[in-house]
């Protein structure tokens, strides 16, 4: 693992590692400049303003507005400056761009559960290519975890029942850490693994290196099958006394209490698990809950169906790597059926 030349700062090795370090810079940059500012005048009116004489009476200090405005104004100015700056950052790192590539993420005590839309799965290791966009969609099977790659500068809590994105594009091949940052129970300290980014045609060898494995998607039609979800939804998704699902991600939903929402990965789970909190409207309450029938990488699988399920999108096809897209042509025909 390689380190920066400026000691204490992880390597820089993804597209916002240079923005945040900038920031950082700042920060300290005003930090000691105002601690030099404020120690020097300090001293500086200790020794010009010192008692010389015992009976001394200072100069009554009538005040200043002019002194007051500007010591507020620039403070307040500055300190803007630094919330501006860090809010772009944040909704830069918070917003994935659509053609990211999507990598499943599932954290459990102690290790990290890694699986890429071939099926492709590893534990504590994470490959990826250089210079693309990659997608972590991330979960817990137990306690809240925190996926971290100080390389990379991002990092970001992994919550039971509930979906977490991050992404990022790294920039140089090579090996960097991976860290749970948060504190997990008693081998929290064991939780690390390392992050290996290859060259995209070594990576795509890598990925196709062990191709015996189903994909996520393909795994989550049998799903979709041996659950009985089928019988209501129909087997390709085209809808009967349940709702059509093809095209369902990234959809606006109209609910039956009038409001309306974008189907995400957080709405389709609590569909699954708690259908009755939001209902399709025209539909009635009768789709069974399954929560505790399906873990959250069955999950993961059934969502992974259900995006495969998409209307065709001209920006998927243009992604940088149809390998690591959805195993299904993205269009409203689904999964290829293996059985
Ligand atoms: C008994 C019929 C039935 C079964 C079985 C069923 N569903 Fe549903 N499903 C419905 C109905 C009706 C709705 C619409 C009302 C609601 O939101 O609960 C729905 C809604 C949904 C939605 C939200 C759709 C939208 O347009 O917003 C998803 C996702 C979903 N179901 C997935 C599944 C999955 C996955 C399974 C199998 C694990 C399944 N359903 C099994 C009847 C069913
Ligand atoms: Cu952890």
């Amino acid at each position: 693992m390689q380190t920066s030349w400026i000691p204490f700062i992880p390597q820089s090795a993804s597209t916002v590692s240079g923005r945040v370090d900038a920031l950082y810079f700042y920060l300290c940059g005003v930090t000691v400049f105002f601690t030099l500012l404020i120690s020097g005048v300090l001293i500086f009116f200790v020794v010009k303003y010192r008692r010389r004489s015992p009976f001394e009476i200072p100069r009554p200090i009538a005040g200043s507005h002019k002194l007051e405005t500007i010591w507020s104004v620039i403070p307040f100015l500055i300190a803007m400056s630094m919330f501006a700056w860090g809010a772009q950052i944040y909704f830069q790192n918070s917003r994935p761009p659509k053609n990211a590539a999507e990598i499943y993420v599932v954290g459990k005590q102690w290790m990290w559960k890694i699986q890429h839309s071939t099926g492709q799965r590893e534990i504590n290791e994470l490959h990826v290519p250089v210079g693309r966009k990659i997608k972590l969609i991330m979960t817990s099977e137990d306690t809240i975890h925190d996926f971290y790659i100080p390389a990379f500068r991002i990092k970001e809590d992994v919550i039971p029942g509930r979906y977490t994105t991050q992404w990022f594009e790294a920039t140089q091949p090579g090996t960097y850490h991976l860290f749970c940052a948060e504190y997990c129970g008693m081998n929290h300290s064991g939780m690390i693994g390392s992050v290996i980014v290859m060259q995209p045609t070594e990576f795509d060898n890598w990925l196709s290196g062990n191709s015996s494995q189903q994909s996520p998607a393909v795994a989550g039609q049998q799903l979709f099958q041996s659950l009985g979800c089928v019988s209501c939804h129909g087997a390709n998704g085209e809808g009967g006394r349940g709702p059509a699902l093809a095209g369902l991600f990234g959809r606006q939903v109209f609910l039956t209490n009038g409001q309306t929402l974008i189907a995400d990965e957080g709405y389709i789970r609590e569909s699954i698990e708690n259908p009755q909190a939001k209902l399709v409207s025209g539909f009635g309450p009768i789709m069974p809950t399954f929560q505790g029938q399906v873990s959250p990488e069955q999950l993961i699988e059934i969502m992974a169906f259900i995006k495969s399920l998409q209307i065709t999108n001209p920006q998927q096809t243009t992604a940088p790597n149809p390998k690591a897209q959805t195993p299904a042509a993205p269009s409203a025909t689904p999964a290829p059926n293996k059985q």
